[in-house]
């Protein structure tokens, strides 16, 4: 499948300018155009492979036609070239640029010779509680800090409403996620959830929220270690105070009271480019309402297709095929953590996740009918009364910005699944993609019935497996992964150097972010 499709979770939009005067600008970009005359046919090929966004940017047909590809390569911007040049992925900077990055624990680019050869696995930068400051740094002038009640809906909507409006957006502004209430409530309140790591920042004298950033707690294991660890999210600030450096104010004052709690790891993902991803992922997205998407400017139509050929292509089935499959419901939740911890143990980045988290993650709570669901599971119970797979996904929806017709994308994510095919001793890897593509099936059947409009997933777990099988196409969002305070080797994210699938060697990463 060829088509690319925008994101509608391409995380995060490059929020940096490019500096210099007009004079350098033209330089760089006659420079440029030199070497875009000097690459060979199949290089401007793997250059547009590499970056989605930019073969988007150039069309269709220019894919096809390297000639014409270099030629419409020259005519953008230097500003859009730039967005998808660097080899190390979209938007990323030289080590000396990222001015905050370059203090923190992190590895950094050019380190480690980036190459070959391992590094030895394991903290950064070792601190005692005793030494981290018992008060938040001081903020702007007008602005001060504010932990976030989420248990208190006013609160609770004000997060909403500063995400709803400046929360994460694909690179065009033409959708930007709408998390609603529940999706937040489910996201930041896991077991083990603490109110101190809901921290906002508000206007002093407004008391308006303008920034906001989240941890939850996580046993995170990393090969063969497991850290006490947090997982960073719903980092956002107001679009009127965007560029003052407020950012890293928010990530240090989280680093502070993570630390407070004896936590010195953390996780996170993000689309930008920052030092220095441990693995990257791509997205692949499923049409389900290939009319709809393609109305939104969501899904392309492809040369020589129609749109009669294009919703008969992505028909879902009214029926699922496995027999067994069913709800999953309280009385599953040890089966479906024991099947889940067998079946994550095979990454080299997954959690840990004991029974009273897979019962928040992945149990959809009926008695609670004023929320919204949020979860789907799925467990298929053979004729012996075991639990051998589930598969399960969340909705999150996307606005669409300025069009007449829709204001939504429904978007269900794959979330996490497991399978006993995939355990046994001599693991039969057409087995396990043919049970995979069975279950992912079925779960689209449910999907379409809920009116998704799209199914998303990314080229992580054993995703490779089924994706192409299944009609999902490759996404121009790459989502990256990072480890705070902790220096690990890559994992692979799924995908071949030139961001294909790489079916060959799947995914380490079997940590699902939301
Ligand atoms: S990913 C989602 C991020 N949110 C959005 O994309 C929403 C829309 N955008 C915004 O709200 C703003 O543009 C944000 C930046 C807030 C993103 N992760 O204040 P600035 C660096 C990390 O002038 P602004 C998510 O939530 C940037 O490289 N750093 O910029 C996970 C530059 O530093 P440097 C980022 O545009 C978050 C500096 O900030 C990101 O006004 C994980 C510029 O600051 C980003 N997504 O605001 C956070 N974007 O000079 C890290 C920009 O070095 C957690 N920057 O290049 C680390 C672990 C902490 C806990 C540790 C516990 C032990």
């Amino acid at each position: 499948m060829s088509e690319d499709q925008k994101p509608i979770k391409g995380k995060g939009k490059d929020t940096e300018k490019e500096k210099g005067g007009e004079k350098e600008k033209d330089r760089a970009a006659k420079k440029l155009h030199k070497a875009i005359d000097g690459l060979s046919k199949e290089q401007v090929t793997q250059l547009l492979d590499l970056n989605p966004a930019l073969a988007n940017e150039l069309g269709s047909r220019s894919n096809d036609d390297p000639d014409s590809a270099a030629d419409a390569l020259k005519r953008l911007g230097l500003q859009d070239i730039m967005t998808g040049l660097a080899s190390s992925g979209k938007n990323a900077k030289d080590m000396g640029a990222y001015k905050f990055w370059a203090t923190q624990p992190v590895p950094k680019f050019g380190e480690d010779g980036d190459l070959a050869q391992s590094v030895e696995e394991g903290p950064i930068r070792i601190q005692t509680v005793d030494e981290i400051p018992k008060t938040p740094a001081p903020l702007l002038d007008g602005f001060e800090w504010s932990t976030i009640d989420l248990l208190d809906d006013n609160q609770l909507k004000e997060v909403w409403e500063l995400l709803n409006g400046h929360y994460v957006e694909d690179d065009e502004a033409m959708f930007r996620f709408n998390y609603s209430t529940s999706i937040l409530k489910w996201a930041m309140m896991p077991p083990g959830w603490r109110k101190e790591w809901h921290r906002g920042v508000r206007a002093s004298q407004s008391r308006k929220l303008v920034g906001f950033i989240a941890a939850i707690p996580v046993e995170l294991r990393v090969r063969d270690k497991v850290l006490h660890a947090s997982e960073v999210n719903f980092l956002c600030i107001h679009k009127k105070l965007r560029s003052k450096r407020l950012a890293p104010v928010l990530i240090k004052e989280i680093t502070r009271l993570c630390n407070l709690e004896g936590v010195f790891q953390a996780i996170y993902t993000g689309g930008i480019v920052l030092p220095k991803p441990v693995s990257t992922c791509r997205y692949y997205h499923r049409a389900i309402n290939w009319q709809k998407l393609y109305d939104v400017n969501f899904s392309p139509l492809p040369p020589n297709s129609t749109p009669r050929f294009q919703i008969r292509k992505y028909a879902v089935p009214d029926r699922t095929s496995i027999s067994g499959l069913r709800e999953m419901q309280k009385k599953d939740i040890g089966a479906v953590q024991d099947l889940l911890t067998r079946y994550l143990a095979k990454y080299d980045l997954a959690a840990e996740f004991d029974k009273q988290e897979v019962e928040h993650w992945l149990l959809h709570n009926k008695k609670n009918a004023l929320e919204e669901q949020v979860v789907w599971t799925y467990v298929v119970e053979d004729e012996h009364r075991n639990i051998t797979d589930f598969i399960s996904f969340y909705c999150l929806e996307s606005s669409v910005i300025g069009n007449n017709k829709h204001s939504n994308v429904k978007a269900a994510y794959l979330f996490y699944y497991a399978t006993e095919t995939g355990l046994t001793t001599s693991v039969d890897k057409e087995a396990l993609k043919s049970r995979l593509n069975a279950l992912v099936s079925d779960s689209l059947v449910f999907c379409k019935q809920y009116q998704f409009d799209v199914y998303n997933a990314l080229s992580l777990m054993d995703n490779g497996l089924f994706l192409e099988e299944q009609k999902f196409g490759p996404g121009d969002g790459q989502l990256h992964y990072y480890l705070f305070n902790y220096r690990a080797n890559p994992i692979a994210g799924g995908v071949d150097k030139r961001n294909r699938l790489d079916v060959g060697a799947l995914s380490g990463v079997g940590k699902t972010q939301i």
